[in-house]
């Protein structure tokens, strides 16, 4: 009987791939990262020029081609709506706008809806927090019926800061069988591309799209936008700031596999286990990769290092080791490489800091909080910290 329970356990375990994770640091094959600052043609990178000419594109379309897919940068139309306005919300202290922003192409229409606050005591425009939301509608509430630490709207218009947000459903569906009710009814070509962007192309697109709007609303500060992410969020987070340049700062939180942390340390969730549980998140293409990550051209290093010279955030949480903290951290490091032929310093120290010991200096910054995978109160407090000192607010 026992045997019996033994064995249908252990096939469960394996049908969910449970056992298959590794969480040994021993036990972390050895592997060649692909050097940042070498082109395909084995070409040195030495200079700000070669990297923006040569290797910034190169890698950009690398991301594209095996993992995130195609990034449309054109479409038909787009108009903004103010669906809802109130000037004197949270006791006076913000103007909340609801916005509908919606996009045309090939005929069809996607509307994404997006909560701003705007504080009325700072000076305007204000540099501005833009969440991507992938839980619940209720944590990026406009009527603040729900107040959590995912989207702490109130401490970030405190600190001076405006705050935005919009959901990812709103985009694509975070649905395997849905996820094409969406941004992709604009690109149908993209479903039919092995190198088609899915769901987390769609919603890094969709931060553009709310960038567009920013550039014409006079409250926000356009070039002072900090994209937030938690998790798969957060992995969009990273893919739009890497796109586009016109994100100041970006906020990648417990991201994992496919986020910040290196792929081929397969430590916690791997690129298998990905593509399995998702299979609606990045092109197909990157299946390719499953249990291969040695042949990808790529590592998630290279996705930090495109946004430099702009600041980064980095998270992970002590109790997620399915996001590999270390393996987070490495990849950050390696990112030091392209901050430095800007010149741009980065004080990051050797070998991953203490539980709950933020590094908050930019261009990079880092933290790992005690605790679960998340993003609260304390994550957000760092957050802001960082975007005071690359603002020079404090
Ligand atoms: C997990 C997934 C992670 C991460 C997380 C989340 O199930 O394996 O890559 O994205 O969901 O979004 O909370």
């Amino acid at each position: 009987m026992r045997k019996i329970f033994i064995v249908l356990l252990a096939s469960v375990l394996l049908s969910f791939e449970l056992i298959a994770q590794n969480y040994d640091e021993s036990k972390v094959p050895s592997y060649i990262l692909p050097d940042v600052l070498e082109s395909q043609n084995k070409m040195k990178i030495a200079n700000v020029k070669d990297w923006e000419s040569i290797r910034r594109p190169e890698i950009l379309a690398l991301f594209e081609e095996n993992v995130y897919g195609i990034m449309p940068k054109k479409f038909d139309n787009s108009n903004f709506k103010i669906k809802n306005e109130n000037k004197l919300s949270m006791n006076g202290k913000a103007h909340l706008k609801e916005l509908e922003i919606s996009v045309s192409n090939n005929n069809q229409t996607v509307i994404i809806n997006l909560v701003l606050f705007v504080p009325t005591r700072a000076k305007k425009p204000a540099a501005t927090f833009l969440l991507i939301n992938n839980r619940g509608k209720n944590n990026t509430s406009p009527t603040r019926d729900t107040i959590s630490g995912f989207w702490p709207a109130e401490q970030v218009i405190d600190a001076g800061y405006a705050v935005a947000a919009f959901h990812v459903n709103d985009a694509a569906p975070d649905d395997k069988n849905n996820y094409r009710n969406g941004v992709l009814r604009l690109y149908p070509e993209q479903l039919k591309a092995d190198n088609g962007m899915k769901a987390i192309g769609a919603w890094a697109w969709a931060a553009s799209r709310i960038m567009d709007y920013f550039e014409k609303d006079k409250d926000v500060d356009a070039s002072k936008v900090i994209l937030t992410g938690h998790s798969r969020g957060g992995k969009a987070s990273l893919w739009a700031a890497a796109q586009d340049t016109r994100f100041a700062m970006c906020v990648t939180n417990c991201s994992g596999n496919t986020g910040a942390a290196l792929s081929r340390r397969r430590f916690g969730e791997t690129v298998k286990v990905i593509n399995t549980t998702f299979p609606h998140w990045f092109a197909d293409n990157y299946k390719k990769f499953n249990d291969n990550e040695s042949a990808l051209p790529l590592d998630q290093h290279m996705l930090v290092s495109l946004i430099a010279p702009r600041p980064v955030y980095v998270t992970n949480a002590s109790e997620d080791l399915w996001a590999d903290p270390v393996g987070t951290f490495k990849s950050v490091k390696e990112a030091e490489k392209v901050y430095e032929l800007y010149n741009v310093k980065s004080g990051l120290p050797q070998s991953i800091p203490a539980i709950n010991m933020p590094f908050v200096k930019p261009p990079l910054a880092y933290h790992i909080r005690e605790g679960k995978h998340d993003m609260t109160f304390y994550d957000w407090a760092q957050f802001i910290k960082t975007a005071d000192l690359y603002f020079n607010r404090q």
